[in-house]
């Protein structure tokens, strides 16, 4: 049933005895090193999958924000998404096969996915500007042909653009042309289309500062840049020329040290933005005119979107159940800004993008972001529908017509397949450009509660079992009452803890009325977790 080339193949990317991985929140991620018989098995994995959807599969292999000696590899599922958690199974036995029954681990997904191997199968191959990505990559595809597949090799992109185009490739254009040109001018176009009409801006108004972590997001953007037509005037700083990817820069950075990047000028009042290393996240950020850094993150874009889309719509006039999505990482003001002032309903999922991705498909419009920059917003066809008819009636009046084609354009803007630092970056600017907003006129719509996050190594980060999104931790006994009854001294404080699902420790995230509060809070929290779920090395010190 199997075609010879496999055994044959296989040998040639052959499986470190003993090594064992999994596939994480987001995929396998680790050294490079380890990877070269993984890449090859998930393009063995892509091509079934492929063959069982009957629609083209994508593999990106990336190891985002990680470390430049890093490498990993993420599959993508016919709209654009992430692939379905059953697949993700698959993807973890057959990496952990040894290579003497990896023939045994295949078959067993054909037989328990009833497979027709006489199928076509088609792989979408993208790849980061990593040193090991190029030959991972060549692992992937010669999976894909060993099994009798065919790859298409996108070569370098970010990895929203091959979920893009995935996505593309299975809707039969509908959603754009699968190009990377196709990309860019689809996006392009909705954002020329959403500024044109805001006149004088001045070249201060369309300048904005991009940290590409020296990463694939910068060559991208430089890509890009001749076509946003000095519509969005972009300096591009860690462009990879002579930085190390993701090393003191990137989106992560920023966001966990809440510092600037190095490599970045930054002048007071100045609008700063970073990408992470494959360009599906972005975090903005400015220094005021006393020096002070101000993060503008996930929670932050998720209000902007959300804010500009509720006017859209009451100007349009259309009722759509507009939702945001959170994880519990979102600021308590955020939450409670969504909630209480602009009454829109929030939900709160465990972390991961999928998750999100998920939720916000239960509405009509659904904005979702992590705290850490990854988001984006879903529309569903019926809202697409809704909105294009209104666009194209001529009964209506000329605001409601401008809401309308607005509402198209943000559509257009967008990527729906998956949170992309770009899109994103280009709905924001249109945003502010649009509203007339400064940085720090929207960094003031609501004041972030001051927090801390830690991380505590414990022997079997396991032993901790987390229930309501994350929030509570209902195993090991005892941890929960400890952290309430911690909560309880502090104003405004909330405090959870979970195991990482990329890293092998415990999180701590706390959040409270002062900072002071907040890194106090954080610590004991980091305590409690230190004696009840089996800490290991030294206790958990005190911040200084
Ligand atoms: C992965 C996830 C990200 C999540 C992070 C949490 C995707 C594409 N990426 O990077 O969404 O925030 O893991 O990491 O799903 P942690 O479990 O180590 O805290
Ligand atoms: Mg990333």
């Amino acid at each position: 049933m199997l075609p010879p080339p496999v055994l044959k193949q296989s040998g040639l990317h052959p499986k470190p005895a003993g090594l064992v991985l999994q596939y994480g929140t987001a995929g396998f991620r680790t050294n490079a090193k380890k990877l070269d018989h993984i890449m090859f098995r998930m393009g063995l994995l892509a091509t079934l999958r492929s063959r069982k959807t009957k629609a083209t599969i994508g593999v990106m292999v990336t190891a985002s924000h990680n470390p430049e000696e890093d490498n990993g590899v993420k599959l993508i599922d016919p709209m654009g998404e992430m692939v379905t958690p059953t697949w993700e199974g698959y993807a973890t036995q057959l990496a952990n096969a040894e290579q003497e029954d990896l023939l045994t681990a295949l078959k067993d997904v054909i037989e328990k996915e009833a497979i027709d191997m006489s199928q076509e199968a088609d792989v979408f191959v993208g790849k980061d500007t990593r040193s090991s990505s190029a030959s991972l990559s060549q692992a992937v595809m010669d999976g894909v042909s060993a099994l009798g597949g065919h790859s298409k090799d996108y070569g370098l992109v970010t990895t929203p653009q091959l979920h893009y185009m995935v996505c593309c490739q299975n809707t039969k254009g509908k959603y754009g042309d699968a190009t990377v040109e196709g990309y860019y001018s689809k996006l392009y176009q909705a954002f020329i289309q959403l500024t044109k009409s805001v006149l004088n801006r001045t070249d201060d108004q369309k300048h904005l500062s991009v940290d590409g972590a020296n990463g694939i997001g910068a060559l991208k953007v430089r890509e890009m840049e001749a076509h946003l037509k000095k519509e969005l005037q972009i300096s591009l700083f860690n462009d990879g020329s002579k930085g190390k990817l993701n090393h003191q820069c990137g989106a992560d950075f920023v966001k966990v040290q809440q510092k600037p990047p190095t490599g970045v000028e930054m002048n007071p009042g100045e609008r700063c933005c970073s990408f992470d290393g494959d360009a599906d996240r972005i975090v903005y950020y400015f220094i005021d005119s006393e020096g002070q850094f101000h993060l503008l993150d996930g929670d932050k874009i998720a209000t902007l979107i959300s804010t500009f889309l509720k006017e859209l719509l009451t100007q349009a006039g259309v009722d759509l159940k507009m939702g945001a999505v959170q994880t519990a990482y979102a600021n308590g003001s955020s939450t409670r800004y969504l909630e209480d002032t602009m009454q829109v309903i929030v939900r709160c999922t465990k972390t991961g993008v999928k998750h999100l991705h998920h939720a916000a498909q239960e509405f009509d419009i659904g904005v979702y972001f992590e705290a850490n920059g990854h988001g984006t917003v879903l529309f569903s066809k019926a809202a697409e529908e809704i909105i294009q008819h209104l666009a194209e009636d001529a009964n209506i009046n000329d605001e409601r017509k401008r809401a309308a084609r607005m509402l198209q354009n943000t559509i257009n803007v967008i990527n729906q397949t998956v949170g992309d630092a770009i899109a994103d970056m280009l709905l924001i600017e249109a945003i502010l450009a649009i509203k007339g907003m400064t940085i720090q006129q929207w960094d003031s719509i609501y004041s972030d509660l001051p927090n801390r996050q830690l991380k505590v190594k414990v022997a079997d980060r396991r032993v901790i079992d987390t229930a309501d999104a994350e929030r509570r931790a209902v195993s090991p006994a005892g941890l929960q009452d400890a952290i309430d009854s911690l909560v309880k001294k502090y104003r405004k404080a909330r405090s959870f803890v979970r195991p990482s699902g990329t890293e092998d420790v415990v999180r701590v995230y706390a959040e409270a009325e002062t900072q002071e509060s907040a890194d106090d809070l954080a610590h004991k929290v980091s305590l409690a977790v230190y004696r009840l779920a089996g800490g290991v090395g030294g206790e958990p010190k005190q911040l200084l």
